[in-house]
Formats: C-alpha cells, sequence, structure tokens
C-alpha cells in the first residue's frame, strides 16, 4: 500500500486499474438541489421537516457510551464492497443505497465501490483503499460514509478512525428511515426495539474493555460477585438497554393481543382475508387504495408505509373480505426489524391469500421477487397462495413485462396510477379467495332475513327464488352457517 505522503487518488486509482479489487467510481452524483421542487418533494419536505426537529427518536440520554449515533445525514460518500454478479447488480444496490439515503435526509455526494472476494474484516473496503476514501471524504467535504451492508462494530470503530467522520452501515441506516416513518405506537415500539438490539451489540468497548476493567477475570464471563463494585460502565448501559428491551417486548404482547382479538373475529366470522405485500416503493398502497378506495398515504419514498391498513371491502356478488397493506421489503431486510416487525408480518402468514406487488419499472424486478420470497420464507409465509401483481405498467418496457409474465404465469398486469389491468386483477384476487365449504338448498321464511344477508355476505349464492312460503335458495356457505340453514333445508 501507498505511503500517506506520497499518496495521490489519481496514481492510485491509475496504479490499480487492473487490479482485482478496483475502486469504481458509479456515475450516481445525488439529487440536483437546483432542480424545481416536485410535487413528491414537497410531500416529502414535512417529513424532513419533522426529523430536523426530533432527529432519532429513541435517542439513549440516559445511556452513556453507546457506539449507536444519532443519524444527522447531512452530506454522504456511499461506500459498498462488490462481491458477486455482475457490475450491473453492484450499481444498483449503490443506486438502491443512495435512494435509502436521500429518504433518510441526506445529500448523496459520492458513490465509491470495491470489488472483492469478500469485505475486509477489519475495514470493510480493502485496507489499502480506505486512504482512497478518506482522500474523497475530504475533496467532497462530506461529514458522513454509509457503507453497504452490515458491519461488525470493530469495522465501523477502524473506518471512523482511518476516515475521520462518522461512518454507518446499511442496518443503521434503514433503521433510522423506520425511525422517521413510525406513527402508530406500535411502529414505534417495533422500531425502537429493533434499534436497541442494534445498539445492543455495538457498546463502545464491548468485550475486550469489559475483561480487561474486571480486574483479571476471563473474557467471556462475569464470573462470581461480577455484578458488585467492579460492575463496568457498558455493563449498566447493557443492563438497561435490556430492562428496555423487555418492556418494549411486553407492551409489544399486549398490543399484539388487541390485534389477534380482531383476526379471531375475523376468522370465526369467515371473512377472508388478503394481504399486500412487496418491494418497498413497489406500490401497494396505490393499489390498496385502487382497489378499495382506502385513501392510505402514498409516497415517492422507501418504507412509506410502516403502519398496517386493513380494509373490508367485497366481491363483486357481495362477498365481504379484507385487504391488507403492510410494510415494504428490502434486499437484506435487516433481521432486527423481521424479528421486532414479526407480529405484524404475521398477518401476512396468516392471510389466504398474498397478493405480491412487483415494481416492473424497476431496474431489476427479478431481484425484487427473490428478495421478497426471502423474507416470505423466514416469516413462514411460503404456504400461503401468492398471486404476482406486476405494477407500474405505464412506466414499465413491455419487453420487461412480457419476460416476467412469462417467469410468473400466475401474474396479472396493471397499473395502480391508470387503472389498466385493475378489473381482472380484481376479477382473478376473488376467484382465488376461499370458498365457503358446505353446499347446501333450503327454503328460508322470511322473517329469517337476517340469514339471506349474511349468505349475501359470507356465501356463495348460486340460485334464489321468492316463493309464497319464503326463500328458495341453494349455494354454498361455511360450516356456521350451513348448520344454522339446515333446519330449512329442502
Ligand atoms: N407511474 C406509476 N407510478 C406508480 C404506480 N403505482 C405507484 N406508483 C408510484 O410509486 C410510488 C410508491 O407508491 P406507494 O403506493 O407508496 O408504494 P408502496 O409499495 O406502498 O411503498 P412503501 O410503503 O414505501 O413500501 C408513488 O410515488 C406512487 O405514486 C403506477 O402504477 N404507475
Ligand atoms: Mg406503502
Amino acid at each position: 500500500m501507498s505511503n500517506a505522503s506520497d499518496f495521490t487518488l489519481d496514481s492510485e486509482l491509475e496504479e490499480t486499474a487492473d487490479w482485482d479489487d478496483e475502486i469504481v467510481e458509479s456515475g450516481y452524483s445525488g439529487a440536483d438541489p437546483e432542480e424545481d421542487p416536485t410535487v413528491g418533494a414537497m410531500q416529502l419536505a414535512e417529513r424532513h421537516q419533522l426529523r430536523r426537529v426530533a432527529g432519532l427518536r429513541t435517542e439513549l440520554e440516559d445511556i452513556t457510551e453507546v457506539e449507536y449515533r444519532q443519524l444527522r445525514l447531512e452530506r454522504v460518500v456511499l461506500v459498498g464492497v462488490w462481491t458477486e454478479g455482475s457490475v450491473e447488480d453492484a450499481e444498483n444496490s449503490m443506486a438502491e443505497l443512495a435512494l435509502l439515503a436521500e429518504t433518510a435526509g441526506s445529500e448523496v455526494l459520492e458513490a465509491i465501490y470495491q470489488r472483492r472476494q469478500t469485505p475486509d474484516p477489519a475495514t470493510y473496503v480493502g485496507r489499502g483503499k480506505v486512504e482512497g476514501i478518506a482522500e474523497i471524504v475530504q475533496a467532497t467535504g462530506a461529514d458522513t460514509v454509509i457503507c453497504d451492508g452490515e458491519l461488525a462494530p470493530s469495522q465501523l470503530r477502524n473506518l471512523e478512525d482511518k476516515l475521520k467522520v462518522k461512518v454507518v452501515d446499511r442496518t443503521a441506516l434503514i433503521l433510522d428511515i423506520f425511525a422517521q416513518h413510525a406513527r402508530s405506537g406500535e411502529a414505534q415500539a417495533q422500531t425502537e426495539l429493533a434499534q436497541l438490539n442494534y445498539m445492543k451489540q455495538r457498546l463502545r468497548g464491548w468485550g475486550g474493555n469489559l475483561s480487561r476493567q474486571a480486574g483479571g477475570r476471563v473474557a467471556g464471563g462475569a464470573g462470581i460477585g461480577g455484578r458488585g463494585p467492579g460492575e463496568t460502565k457498558i455493563e449498566t448501559d447493557r443492563r438497561r438497554i435490556n430492562t428496555k428491551i423487555a418492556k418494549l417486548r411486553r407492551d409489544l404482547r399486549e398490543m399484539k393481543g388487541t390485534r389477534d382479538t380482531k383476526r379471531q373475529e375475523r376468522r370465526r366470522n369467515h371473512i377472508p382475508s388478503v394481504s399486500i405485500a412487496g418491494y418497498t416503493n413497489a406500490g401497494k398502497s396505490s393499489l390498496l387504495n385502487r382497489l378499495t378506495d382506502a385513501g392510505v398515504l402514498v409516497e415517492d419514498s422507501l418504507f412509506a408505509t410502516l403502519d398496517p391498513t386493513t380494509r373490508r371491502t367485497s366481491t363483486a356478488d357481495g362477498r365481504v373480505y379484507t385487504m391488507s397493506d403492510t410494510v415494504g421489503f428490502v434486499r437484506h431486510l435487516p433481521h432486527q426489524l423481521v424479528e421486532a416487525f414479526r407480529s405484524t408480518l404475521e398477518e401476512v402468514a396468516d392471510s389466504d391469500l398474498i397478493l405480491h406487488v412487483v415494481d416492473g419499472s424497476h431496474p431489476d424486478p427479478e431481484g425484487q421477487i427473490t428478495a421478497v420470497r426471502e423474507v416470505f420464507a423466514e416469516i413462514n409465509a411460503t404456504k400461503v397462495p401468492e398471486l404476482i401483481i406486476i405494477n407500474k405498467a405505464d412506466l414499465a418496457d413491455p419487453m420487461v413485462l412480457a419476460r416476467l409474465r412469462q417467469r410468473e404465469p400466475h401474474s396479472v398486469v396493471v397499473s395502480a396510477k391508470t387503472g389498466d389491468g385493475i378489473a381482472d386483477a380484481l376479477a382473478l384476487i376473488e376467484g382465488e379467495l376461499p370458498r365457503p365449504q358446505v353446499e347446501f338448498r333450503a327454503l328460508v321464511p322470511y322473517e329469517r332475513g337476517d340469514l339471506i344477508n349474511r349468505l349475501h355476505q359470507q356465501g356463495e349464492i348460486a340460485s334464489m327464488d321468492h316463493t309464497g312460503d319464503g326463500t328458495i335458495v341453494a349455494g354454498r356457505a361455511n360450516a356456521d352457517l350451513a348448520g344454522e340453514l339446515e333446519a330449512y333445508a329442502l
């Protein structure tokens, strides 16, 4: 590696142009601040204003020595390590990191990635490349470097020592976006839980310092009497984090209880449920609005929706079912978030049908599908029937749409924006809803109008005739309702 004194980035880049672990500068250079604000940008302004006042909601003022920094991201340089796949994959990954950074409110000044077999265990990028990055950081006046992965605490520390600016990883960035976007008590608690779990692993000096200060005790175990006066600050911090985590888990269990009750009620009434899931920004909320007039927040931003919204709707023939929008997924969704949002995600696993929304205009829609299915597997949702909704047909390349249709035959192409394909999608959804199991034919007296009403909402009516003695009706109903109709069976 070059000496600091005679090091220049240009010669380094030239010298190493053919090396396997070259630094590649991607074309991405952030949003143009001179541009006229778009409607989307104006909608975003509200969120940015909010975050300036609030900062990180889970700021732990009472816990000292916490490695987790407030992400006052302003001017950032993105750094990635590209280990597999094509150049295009690497650039897509960096473009996504840039979008995430901008969603968090920062301005992206530069994006650099390095090709390596694996990230360097000490410094993430190759040790020889850290200086090059330091030079770029200085030249651009950046105050933060964001690395495209989940880094070990020691990697973050080593990089900060060398780069002299704040270094954060992709996981911290996503957690920060979630903290900014969480509205309901439940989403806030879930996000805070994920942040605390992330922080817990990053207490300064965790490990090394602890064993030193504990006065000769073997590293890895506090030993007898470890809770006494010899207890380190780090250990106190850790204990306080654990206490907070335990409280959040209790609160979340309570909130889950309320939700479970609602869900059981739906089950008892045999109301089928449809979940809308998919990659973040694919158009899930737009689709829910289009399909049910839900009026849910739609934003050209990543992770706009954190709070699931459920709407009652009905089929063309009047059967009631519910449709829910949920939190979006992303490649390598931090496991802390999957854990914390488990109860929200359980609803997806528990539904009767998943509408898996894919953005047909995205540069890598197949990659999105794969990433989303990985999360389905993690939350045990793979057994739920899945209908792929290829969205943004108005923007997408028809060739790409054809390619996706071929790969995913059980799919429908729509535009939530123009309404194209929405009628087809609805027909497919209705066809996929679970059918009531029991066939019946009955003469229902006119004073039992309540049964006919329930049949309209929960059953399938094949024929209905009004006669002098009552209504002769035939069709399918769920077991409960069929049981009640038994008394009037023909
Ligand atoms: N051109 C076009 N834009 C669309 C379409 N559907 C959604 N959008 C836009 O895509 C962006 C994201 O839409 P949302 O509905 O918020 O996406 P989401 O999947 O709910 O996103 P998150 O909640 O952030 O995960 C918004 O700017 C929408 O206006 C479409 O069919 N065509
Ligand atoms: Mg949404």
